[in-house]
């Protein structure tokens, strides 16, 4: 998926990880993995340069992002239902609409680590740049829908609205389902630098739980991670949680190939340690890789941004140093 931001080369990150060995880097961890090669086939948009296929305005390419979506929400959906781990390789952080979507319908008590330079928060009626890489946690959270305007309203989001008619893989939502949503409680942000004014309106208006890098510089990884799981899991210890890890959240210096890089990001260590802290809550249930571009850097940073997400993959997987 690269339909979510401006750049091409967004969609070559899973398959380096892949020859890069990822397989069986995870089976030495003790996995048995199952791969789904592509969620959606290389044709995968690219019939829609002649005829762009409809978007909402301040949604880009939404139709695209929006049918990505609800192929990998099926998947995770699935393979959460069946007990498995889902682990999405992206792509742009929009696809993380799908991925959440799918585990939230499953384990609607899922909590969300959101692990970022960017707040992801906005929504088609508030975003800035329109690029809906921006948008996935804002999309799926109670609150951000303005009066008046409902998800299901823009193109390609037909299927996370109450009406919406049912097909094989994502049914109707009846018997009292609701469509999934994330509540303002179960989410945390970490390494947060880039947040849009009416993001950061949002995240202090519904009390969302944020360590931006002065939180990380001033408390530590340590002790930041340490409050994160405290605060998902006080109320209910055995609760599943979700990692969605955009590597921009590492500072440009180790993770250079990148669309949107900040400086002042996690040191290589911080990026290890979000990772292995996770792991070793014993809650992890699902996770997400996002925003690899090797296309965005020489050779060498590429090269090192991809050798960087194997490890951020296998740490968040169960490796330890020891
Ligand atoms: N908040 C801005 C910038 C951005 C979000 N995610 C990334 N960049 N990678 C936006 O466009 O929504
Ligand atoms: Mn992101
Ligand atoms: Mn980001």
């Amino acid at each position: 998926m690269t339909f979510g931001q401006p750049f091409t080369g967004t969609d070559m990150g899973p398959e380096l990880l892949m020859q890069k060995g990822l397989p069986s880097m995870l089976s030495n961890l003790g996995w048995r993995v199952d791969r789904v090669p592509e969620v959606l086939g290389k044709s995968f948009g690219s019939s829609s340069s002649s005829s762009p296929p409809p978007s909402t305005s301040n949604a880009k390419n939404s139709s695209l992002v929006g049918l990505g979506a609800l192929s990998l929400a099926k998947l995770c959906l699935k393979k959460s239902s069946s007990g498995n781990f889902p682990l999405t390789l992206g792509g742009d952080h929009s696809i993380s609409l799908g991925s959440l979507a799918g585990v939230l319908r499953s384990r609607p008590a899922t909590g969300v680590i959101w692990v970022d330079a960017h707040a992801d928060l906005n929504t088609p009626w508030i975003s800035e740049s329109g690029n809906m890489h921006g948008m996935p946690v804002g999309l799926l959270m109670e609150g951000m829908i303005p009066e008046g305007k409902k998800v299901e309203e823009v193109e390609g989001l037909e299927w996370l609205g109450e009406g919406w008619e049912g097909e094989e893989g994502w049914p109707a939502y009846k018997d009292g389902e609701k469509p999934p949503v994330l509540k303002p409680s179960s989410i945390v942000y970490v390494g947060l630098r880039d947040v849009d004014k009416e993001e950061r309106e949002a995240i202090k208006s519904l009390n969302i739980k944020y360590y931006s890098m002065y939180d990380i510089d001033r408390l530590g990884i340590g002790a930041v991670m340490e409050k994160a799981l405290e605060h998902l899991l006080k109320d209910d210890p055995s609760r599943p949680l979700h990692l969605s890890y955009d590597i921009d959240a590492v500072d440009p210096g180790q993770a250079p190939a990148t669309g949107t890089t900040v400086r002042g990001g996690l040191t290589y260590r911080e990026a290890h340690f979000v990772a292995e802290r996770i792991a070793n809550s014993g809650n992890l249930a699902s996770a997400d890789l996002v925003e690899l571009n090797p296309t965005l850097s020489d050779d060498v940073g590429a090269e090192e941004t991809v050798d960087l997400g194997l490890q951020i993959l296998t740490s968040m997987m169960g490796k330890s140093i020891i």
